[in-house]
């Protein structure tokens, strides 16, 4: 009985700790999460970009291995935007906390296209990797030009 109340609480903590409810000691911590979040996306983002556009051969394993990634990293930054955290070494704009609904449009709009560009390299068709390459980026590219200063 003991040991199911340890595990009990023990599941409820992790439930707790998960990313979407990510918390920070101190402003300083989320952005340094957020920032090495989208840095570790953009690595195997890049790492897939590479292959769609032929600068490496193609290894369908390797690109869903890597798309796959991208779309759980996707999920990750957002907990780091918290209040009080527009300040510091950051690159992000302050329309991010006035316009917040839109901002949490983007990343939704980020984690639906991701996880349909893990499920097109899935498939091992290049052509369908392409496709959903493109609408990644663009996402990523609408959010830069919106809420992230050059
Ligand atoms: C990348 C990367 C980004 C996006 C963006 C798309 O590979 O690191 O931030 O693509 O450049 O426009």
């Amino acid at each position: 009985m003991k040991i199911f109340a340890c595990i009990a609480t023990a599941a409820a903590l992790l439930a707790l700790s998960a990313p979407a409810s990510a918390q920070f000691a101190k402003p300083e911590d989320a952005i340094k999460y957020r920032q090495s979040a989208l840095f570790v996306m953009g690595q195997h983002f890049g790492r897939i970009g590479a292959m769609q556009a032929g600068r490496v051969p193609f290894d369908a394993k390797v690109a869903a291995d890597n798309a796959e990634i991208v779309a759980e990293m996707a999920k990750l930054p957002w907990a780091g935007f918290g209040p009080n955290t527009d300040k510091g070494t950051t690159k992000a704009k302050p329309e991010i906390w006035t316009e917040q609904a839109k901002f949490k449009e983007g990343n939704e709009k980020l984690m639906a296209e991701t996880a349909k560009l893990a499920a097109a390299a899935k498939t091992g068709n290049l052509d369908s990797l392409k496709t959903a390459f493109a609408a990644t980026a663009g996402t990523c590219k609408a959010c830069h030009d919106a809420y992230r200063n050059q």
